[in-house]
């Protein structure tokens, strides 16, 4: 199986490049913040309690996180792999992602971290939020977010490293070129 985790900062093109490897590669998706923008349109408790994380820039407690992702991976039957998206966000769901596959006989492939300046992502995001209207698209919020991702995400990148999956892409430029150095990563494996 492939296993990928896109990573990177808020705004940093996960979503839009997983759509885009799914279609490619025949891959399950699993995006943790759209499986909690879902529960929290449902108005579940779980949907209640992420609103108040999410609203405020913060990541969802990790306990909660890693149990929705191994119930959400264990629904694919058959799959040729999937993409992680915006999962893991700390070290202990790192830990728990190498777990969780490691007790189904599994790995992560690959982990591809989108770099993308701070002012772009700031705009990115800014830009999304005029359009969509989602609720942690603001500046004061974007900020919040960021200051979150360096202190509690961007550790990861030195633990993937370790873990010999990590891969750099320059998460600037076009979509397309973007996507065609995501293509030729997947490819070499
Ligand atoms: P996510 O839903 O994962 O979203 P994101 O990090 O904000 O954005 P992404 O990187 O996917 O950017 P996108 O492609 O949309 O997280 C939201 C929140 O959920 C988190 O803050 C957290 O509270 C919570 N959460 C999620 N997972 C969690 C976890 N594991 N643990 C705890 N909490 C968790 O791109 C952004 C915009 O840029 C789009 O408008 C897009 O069109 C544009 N864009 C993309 N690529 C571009 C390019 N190359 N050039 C120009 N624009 C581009």
């Amino acid at each position: 199986m492939l296993n990928i985790v896109i990573f990177g900062a808020p705004g940093s093109g996960k979503g839009t490049q997983s759509a885009r490897i799914v279609e490619k590669y025949g891959l399950n998706h699993i995006s943790t913040g759209d499986v909690l923008r879902a529960e929290i349109k449902n108005g579940t408790p779980l949907g209640t309690t992420a609103k108040g994380y999410i609203d405020n820039g913060q990541l969802i407690p990790d306990a909660l996180m890693i149990d929705i992702l191994a119930s959400v991976f264990d629904s694919f039957k058959d799959s040729k792999g999937v993409i992680f998206d915006g999962f893991p966000r700390t070290i202990a769901q790192a830990d728990a992602l190498k777990a969780m596959l490691k007790e189904r006989g599994q790995e992560v492939s690959v982990m591809l971290d989108l770099e993308v300046p701070e002012d772009e992502l700031m705009t990115r995001l800014i830009k999304r939020g005029q359009e969509s209207g989602r609720a942690d698209d603001n500046e004061d919020t974007i900020k919040k977010r960021l200051v979150v991702y360096h202190s509690q995400t961007a550790p990861l990148i030195d633990w993937y490293k370790q873990d010999g999956t990590y891969c750099h892409i320059n998460g600037l430029g076009s979509m397309d070129g973007i996507f065609s150095e995501i293509c030729q990563a997947i490819d070499r494996l």
